[in-house]
């Protein structure tokens, strides 16, 4: 091939590498670093945490004394967040799976929960959902 076409063919090869999936056992293929950011307070600071698929209790989560002088756990402090991939997923006010539940679009964000939810420094556990938009949404936001 022409100089110019290895050159196309190298670059693309580089892309495709630099987009590496991981496949699951249920056959599911996730981006590698596929995760849902959440973090204490707003603007993405200052303790965030990532999850690649669930967490029923952000409550046994140890934060420091960014998360309040009363709360020493991670729950009821989420106050910005990032969907960093191609899936839904739900945040509920409650451990557990349970109560109020905001559905976050693909890639969605927020950097201060409290603009646009009712649900600032209330969200107890997230779990990932599919590509096409659940059911069971109390808000839909991101
Ligand atoms: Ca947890
Ligand atoms: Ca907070
Ligand atoms: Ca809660």
């Amino acid at each position: 091939m022409k100089l110019k076409n290895a050159l196309v063919a190298l670059s693309v090869a580089a892309a495709t590498s630099a987009t590496a999936v991981v496949a699951l056992p249920g056959g599911a293929a996730v981006a590698a670093s596929s995760h849902l950011k959440v973090c204490a307070s707003d603007n993405y600071t200052p303790t965030c945490y990532t999850r690649t698929s669930y967490d029923g209790n952000w409550h046994n989560d140890p934060c420091d004394l960014s998360c309040g002088v009363y709360d020493s756990t991670f729950g009821d402090d989420i106050s910005s967040y990032k969907n960093n991939s191609p899936y839904w997923w739900k945040m509920y006010h409650d451990k557990s799976y349970k109560g109020y539940t905001l559905c976050v679009r693909p890639w969605g964000y927020d950097a201060n929960m409290g603009d646009s939810t009712p649900s600032e420094d209330d969200i107890s556990s997230v779990k990932r959902q599919g590509t096409s938009q659940p059911t069971g949404c109390d808000k839909v936001v991101g």
